[in-house]
């Protein structure tokens, strides 16, 4: 890959994607974002010029989607509005953004016979019982809960139908829940974590007995492009890295880690068909790709997140209160 777009390449894991090939590959990288709240702008400051650029404008603007496909080897699609509660309130938006901005998308990429990776999440399957022995694989069935999942999973839908009916040379992926620097404080890791560094008392969704798949933010990416470089056309490939927990308990590690009793949060409002819980077999990915995740070791992985938040009070401060502010007019 010599140059690759990244669309919403300054929102969480697609900032550290543009850092993570920016130090281990020779890839110029150009970021389409439409700077939403959701984008921070600190996330890519000090990048390479000659290697390095942000473009702002929306992944639904056909023109100029149509326009930077044509001057670019390979896509990586990653802009998408992502936070589940916000898609109950605005589901509109996750239509508009997810749906549209993808078929935007495929139109290019089909036209230009461009590589295309979409990325996408394991939410599009549905949710588990807390004791199913199973987990997703790319044969589970989509039954996704949510508006956002909802219109992650028709997104997905459209990518395969480009490459079965205009071979469209795209592959996609769906990952687990990821954390690590640079994740919006809206999301729970990122929130419990900011609300600690406050002197206030983390906020636990009804029972936290929901379980979710964690992964490394940086293990996610090299997965990417692992299947950018070796992935075959046409194949979904699922991201995990065997990281199950419940809410509960991720809620005690980081009071722990941090000095608090482990006992000293809140139980607020449950989220709207909260999803239970979420595992991902990477087998697949694992055996067909050779990809292994570095990250192993949750405890140390959150530790190193918890200082990351500590020592860059100046890339969250701006979003927290409007972010808090809106949790409380809903009891969360
Ligand atoms: P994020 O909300 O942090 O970032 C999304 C980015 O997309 C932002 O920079 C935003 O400005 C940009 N964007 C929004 N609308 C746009 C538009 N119309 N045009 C161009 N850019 C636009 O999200 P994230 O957590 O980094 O997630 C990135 C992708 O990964 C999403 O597709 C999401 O579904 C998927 N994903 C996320 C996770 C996770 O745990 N966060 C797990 C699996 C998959
Ligand atoms: O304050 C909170 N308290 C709480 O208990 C928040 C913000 C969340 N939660 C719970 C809800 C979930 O069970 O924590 C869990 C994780 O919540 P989120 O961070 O909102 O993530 P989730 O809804 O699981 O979705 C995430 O992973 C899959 C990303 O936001 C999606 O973009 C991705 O597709």
């Amino acid at each position: 890959m010599h140059s690759l777009l990244v669309t919403g390449g300054a929102g969480f894991i697609g900032s550290n994607f543009v850092r993570w090939v920016l130090d281990n590959t020779n890839s110029t990288v150009t970021v389409l974002d439409a700077m939403t709240y959701a984008a921070n702008e600190a996330s890519l400051v000090g990048l390479p010029e000659k290697r390095f650029q942000l473009v702002r404008g929306s992944v639904c603007d056909a023109d100029l989607v149509d326009d930077l496909v044509a001057r670019h080897d390979a896509v990586v699609h990653f802009a998408a509005e992502s936070h589940n509660d916000n898609s109950l309130d605005t589901p509109g938006l996750f239509i508009k953004t997810n749906i549209i901005g993808t078929f935007t998308l495929l139109q290019a990429v089909r036209k230009h016979h461009t590589r295309l990776h979409h990325i996408s999440t394991d939410e599009v399957y549905g949710d588990l019982e807390l004791d199913d022995p199973t987990r997703f694989t790319p044969e589970t069935r989509y039954n996704p809960s949510s508006p956002y999942s909802a219109a992650k999973a028709s997104a997905d839908l459209l990518v395969r139908a480009w490459v079965r009916s205009f071979g469209v040379q795209a592959t996609i992926s769906n990952c687990s829940n990821n954390y690590g620097p640079r994740q919006h404080v809206e999301k729970f890791i990122p929130r419990q974590i900011t609300e600690i560094l406050d002197g206030r008392r983390p906020k636990l969704y009804g029972s936290g007995l929901n379980v979710r798949d964690w992964i490394h933010v940086d293990d996610h990416n090299s997965a990417v492009w692992t299947i950018l470089e070796r992935g075959t056309i046409g194949e979904t490939y699922l991201i995990g890295a065997d990281g199950e927990l419940d809410n509960r308990t991720v809620i005690e590690l980081i009071l722990e880690l941090m000095g608090q009793p482990t006992d000293s949060y809140d139980h607020v409002n449950d989220r709207p068909g909260h999803d239970l819980r979420y595992a991902i077999d990477a087998t697949k990915l694992r055996e067909e790709l050779g990809w292994q995740p570095e990250y192993t070791n949750f405890r140390g992985g959150l530790a190193a997140t918890i200082d990351w938040y500590r020592n860059n009070e100046s890339w969250w401060r701006p979003q927290k209160e409007a972010t808090e502010a809106a949790y409380a007019a809903k009891g969360q």
